[in-house]
C-alpha cells in the first residue's frame, strides 16, 4: 500500500491510521499544483481530484476522500478496534463526525490557508472556526476523552488533525480547555507522533 500525503494535510489522518494498525506501507508525498510525486508518479492519473490522501493498493486500485479511506483501514483491520460496527448507532455516530469534519469544520480553514483570502475574510473564517470548534466542545463533556464510546476511532485521528490546524491559524485552543486536552492527548499517541515524525512536522 502506498499512502499518497502533503505534510500536515488531512493525509495526516490516514498516515496516523496506517500506524495505528501496524500494516506495512510506503508514503510518497505529492506537490498538488504541479500534479506530481515526489517518486516522478503523476498524480492526476492516481486522483484526477488533484488532492491528498490518496491510498493505492496492490492491486493498484486508488482510494480517494480521508472519510473512506479511514474506515477501510479500520474495517480491514477489525483487531485494532478502530471502528464500530457496520449498522451499530456507535458507527453511525462516527461516521456523522467523519462527515462533519469534512464537510465543515475542514473546509471552515480553507480561507486561513489561503493566499487570496483577504484579513477580513480570515477574520470572518476565524469566528466560523471558533464557533464549529464551540459545537465540539459539547462532544467531549464529563471528561470523555474520545468522540465515539469513549475510545479511540478514525474520526479522532481526522478530528485530531483539522483542530491542530487552529494551532498555525491563529486560533488558541486553550479557549476550550477540554479541546486543548484532546488534542494533546492524541498528539501524544505513539502512531501520531511517528506518522508526524515521518511528515517532517516533529
Ligand atoms: N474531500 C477531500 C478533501 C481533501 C483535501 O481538501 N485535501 C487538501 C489537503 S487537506 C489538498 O490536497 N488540497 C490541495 C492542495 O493543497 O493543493 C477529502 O475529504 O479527502
Amino acid at each position: 500500500m502506498r499512502l499518497f500525503y502533503k505534510p500536515g494535510a488531512c493525509s495526516l489522518a490516514s498516515h496516523i491510521v496506517l500506524k495505528e494498525v501496524g500494516v506495512t506501507f510506503s508514503v510518497d508525498e505529492v506537490d498538488t499544483q504541479a500534479g506530481r510525486t515526489k517518486f516522478g508518479r503523476d498524480f492526476k492519473q492516481l486522483n484526477p481530484k488533484g488532492y491528498v490522501p490518496a491510498l493505492e493498493l496492490e492491486t493498484g486500485e486508488v482510494i480517494t476522500e480521508g472519510a473512506s479511506i479511514l474506515q477501510y483501514i479500520a474495517d480491514k483491520h477489525p483487531e485494532n478496534q478502530l471502528a464500530p460496527a457496520a449498522g451499530t448507532i456507535a458507527r453511525a455516530r462516527m461516521q456523522e463526525h467523519l462527515n462533519y469534519t469534512s464537510s465543515e469544520l475542514h473546509k471552515a480553514f480553507g480561507p486561513l490557508f489561503s493566499d487570496n483570502a483577504t484579513d477580513a475574510q480570515k477574520v470572518d473564517a476565524r469566528e466560523n472556526v471558533a464557533q464549529k470548534i464551540d459545537y465540539m466542545a459539547t462532544l467531549l463533556k464529563d471528561g470523555q476523552e474520545y468522540l465515539v464510546e469513549n475510545k479511540f476511532t478514525v474520526a479522532d485521528a481526522y478530528v485530531f488533525v483539522v483542530l491542530n490546524w487552529a494551532n498555525f491559524t491563529g486560533i488558541d485552543l486553550n479557549k476550550w480547555p477540554n479541546i486543548a486536552a484532546y488534542v494533546a492527548r492524541i498528539a501524544a499517541r505513539p502512531s501520531t507522533k511517528e506518522a508526524m515524525l515521518a511528515e517532517g512536522l516533529l
